[in-house]
């Protein structure tokens, strides 16, 4: 199986709310149409999410009635950008379904305390694609939480041992320095635990509200234990993750275990 993440900054434009990049959604899910394996995706929230979840602080959990709203209306938004998700998969010939975080898993202090792999595995079963999404969700300690959509990918890596996780990003992979500020920065090729502790931690406010870069890729160590291949490429580049898919050599940071 492969387990693909489309990265919400390439799906949407993170800066402007609920802005939807759907000639690169096309693109991509084109691009796994022409894998013809089993797949599992898992989308990100970017502007559908991020920019009021984080305006109503629904990462800290229940503080006040006056975040009831945003629980639900930022549940719609995530799920409506799940759908044109879906709209793009279906029309590349993909089979795809819904499987929302909740439906598999229950959280408690922000965290996946269970998992079960059921939902996904008999969509699979059947031939379809499951395609699951960062998400509010409800929380037992926290009343409600977010999920992100790298939460799901570790789950899913532990449950399915995929062959190959790739996740789309819009850079090229790992840089020693910020590529978006300093034209200088080098592609770390192979990213591992010693690239991690020689990182600096990122500093909070540059943080989204599933966390920062140094979660993000320590999450990433962990799903690399747990398949065959593990990578982030540019999703912003036509042809990176079919080529990605197909084994051929891309340009990429391949994150491995040790
Ligand atoms: O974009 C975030 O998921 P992510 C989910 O995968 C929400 O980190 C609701 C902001």
């Amino acid at each position: 199986m492969i387990l693909v993440k489309l990265g919400g900054s390439v799906i949407t434009d993170k800066s402007r709310l609920k802005t939807f990049r759907k000639a690169s959604c096309d693109r991509l899910c084109t691009e796994l149409g022409q894998a013809r394996k089993a797949l599992a995706v898992v989308h990100g929230a970017g502007s559908f999410g991020h920019i009021e979840a984080k305006k109503h602080a629904l990462h800290k959990g229940y503080r006040s009635d006056s975040q009831i709203q945003a629980v639900a209306s930022v549940q719609r938004d995530v799920r409506e950008l799940n759908l044109k998700v879906l709209g793009s998969l279906l029309d590349s010939g993909i089979r795809a379904v819904s499987v929302p975080p909740a439906s598999a898993g229950s959280f408690s202090g922000g965290k996946l305390r269970s998992f079960s792999k059921a939902p996904f595995e008999m969509q699979l079963d059947l031939g379809l694609t499951p395609v699951s999404f960062g998400d509010v969700v409800p929380d037992r300690t926290m009343r409600f939480s977010i999920c992100s959509g790298d939460l799901m990918m570790e789950a899913l890596a532990k449950a399915f041992k995929p062959k190959l996780v790739v996740f789309c990003a819009d850079v090229d992979g790992v840089f020693d320095r910020d590529p978006k500020r300093n034209p200088r920065a080098e592609l770390i090729t192979e990213f591992d635990e010693s690239s991690l502790r020689s990182m600096r931690r990122t500093e909070a406010r540059h943080a989204d509200v599933t966390g920062s870069i140094y979660g993000k890729l320590e999450r990433m160590l962990v799903i690399s234990q747990h398949c065959e291949k593990c990578m982030i490429v540019n999703g912003n580049v036509p042809g990176r993750l079919r080529n990605a898919i197909a084994g051929k050599q891309v340009v990429s940071t391949l994150v491995v275990p040790g």
